[in-house]
């Protein structure tokens, strides 16, 4: 089945980033319940910035899931990312990472690399780059294996990074893993800058998708841009996808109002 999901940010430095709700836990996840999300997708600073007895409680209090945890904060406060030059930074890289991944399994929850994938810097080879990536990945898909979880890689419009930007090249990189335990996240933003036709690429990786960014052209809820969702819905059925589609989009007009188009687009395209 395909499960309904919303992001929460709660790291308040990152003013402008794509996220729905940016209250406390409590605030956000009761009203991502009352709205009707099956699960939230949390952003947060580190793996011990959330008590998870805390969010253990709110989560069987208001019956919702997690549906993922963001491990962009990596890169964005602590300069962190899988393809710095630096075999330290690497390695401090991993083990953010892999903090993450022990903190979403304790919930059932796969942890996201986006932005932690870097950069191909000057000076470096991209086939270098790309060795250190598939590094990282090979370490942390096997450790996320362990915990029972999967891990999602994304690819990102070339103006957040030179290196993976297309699903294809995603879809390449992750069949060159020595683990089958890494999906990919399909982000109707990004895709919307980089791919030819958006339901076109669903349907050709569609066996290695493993969730949805829901976001519209602007990055305003669904409903608000030119994407032609109808298509992609019809392509995300047609491979039969049953991972959750999770809003990541900014808080437009304002976190609650983005928080009822988003459910509403929601029902409207897979209900
Ligand atoms: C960033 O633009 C993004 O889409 C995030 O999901 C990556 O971590
Ligand atoms: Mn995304």
């Amino acid at each position: 089945m395909i499960k309904s999901s919303v992001t929460i940010n709660l790291v308040p430095q990152l003013k402008t980033g794509p996220w729905i709700y940016w209250d406390p836990l409590e605030i956000s996840i009761s009203k991502a319940a009352e709205m009707g999300f099956d699960g939230v997708e949390l952003f947060t600073a580190s793996a011990n910035s959330v008590d998870p007895y805390l969010l253990e409680n709110l989560l069987q209090r208001f019956g919702i899931s997690i549906s993922a945890v963001g491990t962009g904060a990596g890169k964005v406060i602590k300069g962190l990312t899988l393809t710095d030059p630096d075999a330290e930074i690497r390695k401090q890289a991993i083990s953010f990472i892999s903090d993450m991944i022990s903190f979403g399994s304790r919930f059932g929850a796969p942890a996201i690399i986006g932005s932690m994938q870097g950069n191909v810097v000057s000076g470096i080879e991209k086939a270098q780059t790309i060795t250190w990536l598939v590094e990282g990945l090979n370490t942390l898909g096997n450790f996320a294996e362990k915990k029972d979880v999967t891990l999602i890689f994304e690819s990102l419009n070339r103006y957040e990074t030179n290196l993976i930007n297309r699903l294809e090249d995603a879809a390449k990189l992750i069949a060159s893993l020595n683990t089958h335990n890494v999906t990919l996240l399909a982000d109707l933003f990004h895709m919307n800058i980089e791919e030819k036709s958006i339901q076109d690429s669903i349907r050709s990786f569609g066996s290695s998708i493993g969730h949805i960014h829901f976001a519209d052209s602007n990055r305003r809820p669904v409903g608000n841009g030119h994407i032609q969702m109808k298509d992609i819905s019809e392509a995300l059925k047609e491979i039969e996808f049953k991972g959750y589609i999770s809003a990541e989009a900014f808080p437009w007009p304002d976190q609650d109002s983005a928080a009822k188009a988003t459910i509403e687009s929601f029902n409207k395209y897979f209900c």
